[in-house]
């Protein structure tokens, strides 16, 4: 259990798996190349699962990688102390993944043709997800209700800071033609039209057998049985209470928790922290 997070630059990161060091390092130092592959999003927005998609899309439905290797030795988090080090010995086109937000990202993206595929959520629906993570796992602060952790997250006090801050900064890069955009949202409305958009935003075309087996080996259901996708075989010290990053898997799930007045005080600061992004490029209530 721990008290406080660890601050890079003005904003907060857990305070295991990842040191200031290496942080400052990945940040200032990392050098992305034109065939790496970037998933980028806030925690809790569907990190994992999309992780998945690539990682099939990538073996062309095989599921041999995603049943034989943790997750995170496939596609490894660059600001974590593990994860950096294996990139940095990783040959050949890498999978990688980040929740940095978009100030601190490395520059070296600017001039590369790296893709990046940047995954959003209803931020209700993630404060609700983080409030369980948080709560299950020693990596940050353990919030005591989720009143607590609803004000933690209005005022950006959670791991990566501010939600707002994090989709306003990547949206910034929406136009770009090796950067997509994509929503928990419609990876579960239309999780087939999805996985196309991405296989064909990544130039790998599957067939239809193999789409198959991209949408059946990612589901929720299978993922959840997969121990080397689900985070069950972490070490004890990141969670002692079985935990697994499968919780629930669906949308609206804030609506179970939240009470009128806080999804009312919500709705306030979004409106204010969002003007000027027209509604249509956010797929929720
Ligand atoms: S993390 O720790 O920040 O990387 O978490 P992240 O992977 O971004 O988000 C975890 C939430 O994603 C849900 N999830 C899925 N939903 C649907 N289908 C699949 N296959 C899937 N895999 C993970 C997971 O259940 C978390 O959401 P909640 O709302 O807590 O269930």
């Amino acid at each position: 259990m721990t008290d406080d997070y660890l601050w890079f630059e003005g904003s907060p990161f857990p305070v295991w798996g990842s040191s200031y060091e290496v942080i400052k390092e990945a940040c200032a130092q990392f050098v992305i190349k034109d065939e790496d592959i970037v998933m980028v999003s806030f925690p809790k927005s569907g990190t994992h699962w999309l992780v998945e998609i690539l990682c099939l899309i990538h073996s062309k439905g095989d599921t041999k990688w995603i049943r034989s290797v943790p997750i995170w030795e496939r596609v490894p988090w660059l600001e974590s102390d593990d994860g950096y080090n294996l990139l940095n010995d990783r040959e050949g086109p890498r999978l990688l993944a980040t929740h940095l937000p978009f100030h601190l990202f490395p520059k070296s993206f600017f001039t590369s043709k790296a893709k990046v595929i940047y995954i959003m959520r209803n931020p209700k629906d993630i404060l609700v997800s983080g409030y369980y993570f948080y709560t299950m796992t020693n990596i940050s602060k353990k919030p005591e209700s989720v009143e607590q952790y609803f004000q933690w997250f209005i005022q950006g006090n959670v791991p990566y800071g501010s939600w707002f801050e994090h989709i306003r900064g990547w949206m910034s890069m929406r136009d770009r033609e090796n950067v997509l955009l994509l929503s928990y949202e419609e990876l579960q409305k239309d999780p087939r039209s999805t996985i196309e958009k991405i296989s064909q935003f990544l130039g790998k075309k599957l067939n239809p057998e193999e789409l198959d087996s991209v949408l059946k080996n990612s589901s929720f259901q299978v993922m959840k049985q997969n121990k080397m996708s689900n985070l069950e075989i972490l070490p004890e010290e990141f969670s002692s209470s079985h935990f697994k990053i499968t919780r629930k898997g669906i949308s609206g799930d804030w609506k179970n928790h939240l009470t009128v007045a806080q999804a009312e005080a919500f709705d306030k600061v979004y409106q204010e922290k969002m003007a000027g992004f027209p509604k249509e490029l956010f797929p929720w209530e």
